[in-house]
């Protein structure tokens, strides 16, 4: 029988019993230090039935924060308050990766400890706004990181997984897309360093495989994935040849055997147009499971995985609304539609009180 969204899949050692997984999702709803809270664990066991659950992007530092209410993976606090997720979402026999993320540029005084400058591979300032505690802000002008301190920031990757094992995630995604730190670096129009992390495409793509390295030391490669966006130019993000500098990443990645790799195929949040990009041929370089994601509905989904292009997909939006969504596609059933109000920050309105089918 062919395969489709309803087959079971090993990711790395992560198995799936089927191929719908949760895409990361920010929704500003932790608790204070950034501890996840009671409806948070809620929110992500409703969810279990999903082959996997990505968490929302997490920052692995006081530095990594960029908008209001983001939960940590970086004290012992946080850590047992994903514990309790962890522990819920397995009791229901689903799994769960969380997202390392550091946000780099897209950040504010305002967010970081002190008022402290955002940090970015260049001191080039984002076009558009930061979401703040005080609602929307112009961006400042980010600190270029000193060659010095680029090894702190490895090794925040590094304790945020050791953190991220110890609350008992079955692996960590690193995030390395839509123009955070990861992808400020790789893509030109953000790093213009001169250093051996800026200039060619080997040397832009230097710091994700250096935290790749390091991540997979700790975790193993078989609990790793990664997400890139080569395309998505959200968070004012260009590259002048990206499908050379993805090919090159997905290429220089095949050797750590990672997990996953997680391809945003174009842009989000209405960021604008995305450049043109051959995903079929990026997906050809990648030697590990491929997760596809972006507006895919069940048919497209199944017969992305029907013709091989993909392994499993992430379903975003469609999980928000839907926190039965494997049940639903199984039986063709209605779906709920997503209210964006209720996406960044609030209550439990709009996160744990989507129904679920028949009720
Ligand atoms: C939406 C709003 C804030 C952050 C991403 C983590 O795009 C995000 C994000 C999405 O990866």
């Amino acid at each position: 029988m062919a395969l489709d969204l309803f087959s079971p899949v090993k990711l790395g050692s992560i198995a799936l019993k089927n191929r719908m997984v949760m895409a990361p999702l920010t929704r500003n709803r932790a608790g204070e230090g950034g501890v996840p809270q009671a409806m948070n664990v809620t929110y992500y066991v409703q969810r279990a039935s999903a082959g996997l659950i990505i968490s929302e992007a997490t920052p692995i530092s006081v530095m990594a924060h960029g908008y209001p209410a983001l939960p940590g993976i970086y004290t012992d606090a946080q850590v047992a308050g994903w514990k309790k997720v962890t522990d819920a979402v397995h009791a229901e026999g689903g799994k769960i990766v969380i997202q390392l993320w550091h946000v780099g540029r897209i950040s504010h005084p305002s967010l970081l400890p002190n008022g402290a400058q955002p940090v970015a591979p260049s001191a080039n300032k984002p076009k558009g706004k930061a979401f703040t505690y005080q609602g929307l802000v112009d961006y400042v002008e980010p600190r270029a990181l000193a060659l010095s301190e680029l090894p702190s920031i490895v090794a925040d990757y590094v304790h945020a997984t050791k953190c991220a094992l110890a609350a008992g995630f079955d692996g960590v995604e690193i995030h390395a897309a839509n123009g955070y730190l990861l992808d400020q670096f790789l893509r030109d129009g953000t790093n213009k360093r001169e250093d051996e992390y800026g200039g060619s495409i080997e040397n832009r793509s230097r710091l994700l495989l250096e935290v790749t390295k390091a991540v997979v030391e700790v975790a193993g490669s078989d609990k790793v994935g990664i997400r890139i966006s080569p395309v998505n130019p959200f968070n004012d993000m260009k590259d002048s040849n990206p499908q050379a500098l993805f090919n090159h990443v997905v290429t220089a990645l095949n050797p750590f055997k990672l997990a996953y790799l997680h391809v945003v195929e174009g842009g989000i949040h209405g960021g604008g147009i995305a450049d043109p990009f051959d995903f079929p041929a990026l997906r050809k370089h990648c030697q590990s499971a491929y997760m596809a994601n972006l507006s895919y509905d069940k048919a497209r989904g199944n017969a992305a995985i029907a013709s091989g292009h993909a392994d499993v997909i992430a379903y975003g939006v469609p999980f928000i609304a839907n926190p039965d969504l494997v049940k639903r596609f199984s039986i063709n059933a209605a779906l709920n539609q997503a209210d964006s109000s209720t996406f960044y920050g609030g209550t439990e309105h709009g996160y744990t009180d989507y129904p679920f089918l028949g009720a």
